[in-house]
Order: C-alpha cells, then sequence, then structure tokens
C-alpha cells in the first residue's frame, strides 16, 4: 500500500485515535462543521454562555494504544508503594464516595497553534484526596506515578497530586466515560496538558525518586503545564483551525461584512484567570481587546468575542492574544514540545 492511500485509510478509522497517535497533532477529518458559536452573539443584547460544551463527535482523542476492554467487575484502583497502608478501590468503592462535577477544559500538548486537540466538557467524580489520606504517603515519597490499563503511566510530584481539585472522574457531559475517553476511571490533573490526565486509570504508585513517563521520555515537557493562550474558532458563521485558516466574505447578502464581523474563540491558562483577549486584525500592528465571559473554574476556556467593523475590501490578517495574571502569549512558540502558545494567523479576505 502507497503511504498515500494507508494515511488515508488511518484517517478514516472511526475513532480516528490511531491517525492521531501516529501522526502527532494530525486532526481529525472534520465532518460537517457547524458553527461553535451562534451568530444570535451578533446582536447587541446577546451575551456570551458561561459554557461551551464540546460535542463528544468532535471531542479529540489521543491514545498512544488501542483502549483497553475492561469489564467493570473486575475493575480495581490500586494505591501500592510508598504508602503505609495500600488499597484497592471497586468501582463501587468510587460511586460511593462524595460526588462533584468540574468544568474543565482538555488539550493535548501536541496541540499546534489553532489545532483540533482541545475539548471542554463536564466531569463528574470524586476527590483523590481522601483516599491518599486513608492510604498514608510516607514523607520518603517524592512522585506517583499514574498508571492506565494500556501501561500508559505519567508521573508527578506529590504535592500535585495531593490537592483537592484533583478527581477521580467516572463521566463526562453526564453519561459514562467512552471507552475511547478511559471508561471505567480516568485522573483529572487541573493545570496539566491532557498526558498528565491518564485514561483507564488502575494504579497509584508511590514512588521515593523520580521518573519520567511515557511522553516525557520522549522529549515533551515534564510539567506539561497550560500556558496562557487563545485561540480564534469562528469568523462570522465559519469555523476556522490551523488547517482551515483562510476565509472569504462578500460585501452583500446573508452573510455579508457589510454589517461588521462575529470574530469569536476560546482562551486557557495554567491556572490562572484570563484578564484579556487581545485582537488584531492588522497581523499584530494595533489590538484591540475583545469581550470575554469569566468561568468560575480556571481550567475551563474562557470564551470570546470581538465585533470587527471594516470599512474597505481587502486582504486582512487576524490574530488573538490572550493575558492572564501571570503570562502574556508571544506570536512564536519557544519550544513546540513543551505545548504550543503560539498564535495562528486568520487570512480574511474581504470582496469588494
Ligand atoms: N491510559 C492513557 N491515558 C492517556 C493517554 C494514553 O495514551 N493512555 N493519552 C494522554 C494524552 S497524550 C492526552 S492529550 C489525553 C487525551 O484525552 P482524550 O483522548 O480523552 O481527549 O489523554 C491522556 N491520557
Ligand atoms: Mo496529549
Amino acid at each position: 500500500m502507497k503511504r498515500r492511500q494507508l494515511l488515508k485509510q488511518l484517517l478514516q478509522t472511526s475513532s480516528g485515535l490511531i491517525a492521531a497517535s501516529l501522526l502527532p497533532g494530525c486532526q481529525l477529518l472534520a465532518q460537517k462543521v457547524e458553527p461553535l458559536f451562534s451568530l444570535d452573539l451578533f446582536q447587541p443584547d446577546s451575551r456570551l454562555p458561561d459554557h461551551l460544551i464540546t460535542p463528544l463527535s468532535e471531542f479529540y482523542v489521543q491514545s498512544y494504544a488501542l483502549p483497553p476492554n475492561i469489564n467493570i467487575e473486575d475493575w480495581q484502583l490500586k494505591f501500592t508503594g510508598a504508602v503505609t497502608q495500600p488499597l484497592t478501590l471497586t468501582f463501587k468503592d468510587i460511586l460511593a464516595a462524595p460526588q462533584q462535577n468540574v468544568y474543565l477544559t482538555m488539550e493535548c500538548i501536541g496541540n499546534p497553534a489553532g489545532g483540533n486537540l482541545i475539548g471542554n466538557a463536564e466531569w463528574t467524580g470524586t476527590p483523590l484526596l481522601p483516599f491518599l489520606e486513608q492510604v498514608g504517603v510516607k514523607p520518603e515519597a517524592m512522585q506517583f506515578i499514574l498508571h492506565g490499563a494500556d501501561s500508559y503511566e505519567t508521573t508527578l510530584p506529590v504535592a500535585e497530586v495531593m490537592r483537592p481539585q484533583v478527581l477521580l472522574v467516572h463521566q463526562m457531559n453526564s453519561a459514562p466515560l467512552t471507552q475511547a475517553h478511559g471508561y471505567p476511571l480516568r485522573i483529572l490533573i487541573p493545570g496539566h496538558f491532557g498526558q498528565k490526565q491518564p485514561k483507564w486509570l488502575v494504579g497509584i504508585e508511590a514512588i521515593t525518586k523520580s521518573k519520567r513517563g511515557f511522553w516525557e521520555r520522549q522529549g515533551w515537557s515534564n510539567t506539561a503545564e497550560i500556558p496562557t493562550h487563545s485561540l480564534v474558532r469562528q469568523v462570522q458563521n465559519t469555523r476556522v483551525w490551523n488547517r482551515h485558516n483562510h476565509v472569504s466574505l462578500s460585501h452583500d447578502g446573508e452573510m455579508s461584512w457589510g454589517d461588521g464581523i462575529l470574530i469569536a474563540g476560546v482562551a486557557l491558562d495554567k491556572s490562572s484567570p484570563i484578564t484579556a483577549i487581545q485582537v488584531s486584525t492588522n497581523g499584530g500592528k494595533t489590538w484591540e481587546p475583545a469581550e470575554q465571559n469569566s468561568p468560575a473554574s480556571p481550567h475551563e476556556w474562557t470564551l470570546w468575542r470581538y465585533r470587527w467593523k471594516p470599512q474597505v475590501a481587502g486582504k486582512y490578517t487576524l490574530l488573538a492574544r490572550a493575558v492572564s495574571l501571570t503570562e502574556q502569549q508571544q506570536l512564536e512558540d519557544k519550544n513546540y514540545k513543551d505545548g504550543s502558545a503560539g498564535i495562528l494567523q486568520i487570512q480574511v479576505t474581504l470582496e469588494a
């Protein structure tokens, strides 16, 4: 088989996960792409929604191997290593613990500027901390290894995992996790890229020295903290992303540019609120403030919109950058293996 044919076949696999794992940063081929934001946002009296949930059909899947097939009756979560009292939990134990819902945006560290390896969901689960207190983490423990049933592993410092925000989750948008997204249980470690959040979680092991995980051994950031960054997702009624960043608008007609153009997107930071979104329609020469919502959790993406009122036809380069309490997004990526924080350039042609 020719390489092109092979790629085509891989891209057509239903879950897209083989494609995604063989070709880092590769986009799942879009079905019909609906606008992400409602054009009602164009009405002056409208407001940005509080949450924007990524439909399951569009939520990226990134798995280094095929997903394991897990029988819920056999599934166990084992706490081992440098702990005083090793513990084994069944799925019933997880459901019997206090439950909470959180909105959290998951993004792959391999997501290029403006890419689609990002999605937002409401997750349901229980905090990990009480279980760790129950097992008694020994003072000499330095890190935890988080083990997936597919033999995936990643590590984090003890203090990072022993935060009250760290959750064991079994539902995504009020439905059990699908097999591709980690059924029956995954861990959420807020502030970090997806690689630190194992799916099909089966083991939490305290270790007394440091170790690198699967992707970290291949040079990806060992801290994998999410930088301050913004992504343009829509120009008028057209979705935009890294592989679809040219938009042409006519002067007249229903979706013309004559009455102004809606630009909308999302922004994310590791742990602090997004304080400003700035939009440039001239390739970065000047910047204007966009309007944003203020999610209760800094781990859910911030939504923003900007009304552009161009006066003359022509070609424009559109950029959006995010500012948080700690950082301002830069134009170029410093090191893509730390996660992309670069800015995608959107080319907009306004016809006369
Ligand atoms: N067990 C396991 N967990 C995993 C992975 C994996 O391959 N195996 N991939 C990680 C990576 S790199 C990312 S970006 C997220 C993706 O989560 P999603 O597939 O639910 O979007 O899962 C993470 N958790
Ligand atoms: Mo990832």
